[in-house]
């Protein structure tokens, strides 16, 4: 029922959605390409939220793909079924019996979960996977790691097919081979770099865990250059987990996405955060 008492907040909102608008019309027909890591998942409220926030791009002209990924599903799965989870360099050891269980995991479960998630929202979503209509064609990564893949050839026109009808794409980060037989685990974060490479894409956002990449006095910083960041790389100051996010934001870049933002997946519609206002949520890096 409408109301007619004015209300600080409700005003407040007014404000908000008023300011939103020079980044809506900036990002209107924008591909942004999200990747969802199975870290910032969380339960289902967390869920519906990152769902909201991808419907409501959507909604405002926005294309965006999810690119998720689903690690702590995997483990999970492969402990029940009594098969170790080894990773070398942050990627999984992926043999025969492990990549059944990754495709099954990734492109069932997990991906069926958001696009239902979507779709709840009031969005439309379908799930693929990189071997649908060869979206992501993929070769041995390292000998060491079995059927882990790198992305060797993309066929981005099933998603701008898909946003054409008004679709929001989900992608599970598993392709085959180009023998047409054989399937490959892709990292998540490789995977959404190569689907934003493919598609030149306006953004790439990398959910995590973490703030975003934080400088020598460990404060955040919210813009770097490619070069800032190999700096800071070959100083130490970039480390770990981090370095395989920077290394896939230096590749979309060169792939020509035009900015790839770090951002912590745990703060609330961090995603419209980034885009819609001025308060940028994480670290934006860009030529
Ligand atoms: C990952 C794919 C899933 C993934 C894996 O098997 O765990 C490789 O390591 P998160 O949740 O984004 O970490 N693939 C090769 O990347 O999931």
């Amino acid at each position: 029922m409408r109301q007619q008492t004015m209300n600080r907040d409700w005003i407040a909102t007014a404000r908000t959605l008023s300011e939103a608008l020079p980044y809506l019309q900036r990002y209107t027909g924008a591909v942004v390409v999200v990747k969802f890591g199975g870290n910032a998942m969380g339960d289902d409220e967390a869920m519906a939220a990152f769902a909201r926030d991808i419907v409501l791009m959507r909604q405002v002209g926005v294309n965006p793909v999810v690119v998720h990924g689903g690690g702590p599903m995997i483990n999970d799965m492969l402990a029940r079924l009594q098969i170790e989870s080894r990773f070398v360099r942050g990627k999984r050891v992926t043999d025969e019996a492990t990549i059944e269980v990754v495709e099954m995991v990734l492109t069932g479960r997990v991906n069926k979960r958001i696009v239902q998630a979507i779709m709840e929202q009031g969005g439309r979503a379908v799930g693929l996977s990189g071997k649908d209509d060869d979206l992501m064609l993929c070769a041995p990564d390292d000998p060491e790691l079995g059927f882990v893949g790198k992305p060797v050839e993309m066929n981005a026109q099933v998603l701008r097919d898909l946003f054409d009808a008004g679709i929001i794409p989900v992608v599970a980060p598993v392709g085959g081979g180009r023998n047409g037989t054989d399937t490959y685990n892709v990292n998540g974060d490789t995977a959404a770099g190569a689907i934003a490479g493919a598609l030149r894409a306006d953004r790439l956002l990398l959910l995590t865990d973490v703030q975003g990449v934080k400088g020598p006095e460990g404060t955040v910083l919210t813009e770097l250059t490619p070069d800032d960041v190999r700096r800071l790389t070959d100083e130490g100051v970039i480390a770990g987990g981090m370095i395989p996010k920077t290394e896939t934001a230096l590749n979309a870049i060169e792939n020509g996405v035009r900015g790839v933002v770090i951002i912590d997946g745990r703060v609330s519609n961090a995603c419209l955060l980034e885009l819609f206002t001025e308060h940028g949520s994480g670290s934006l890096i860009r030529p």
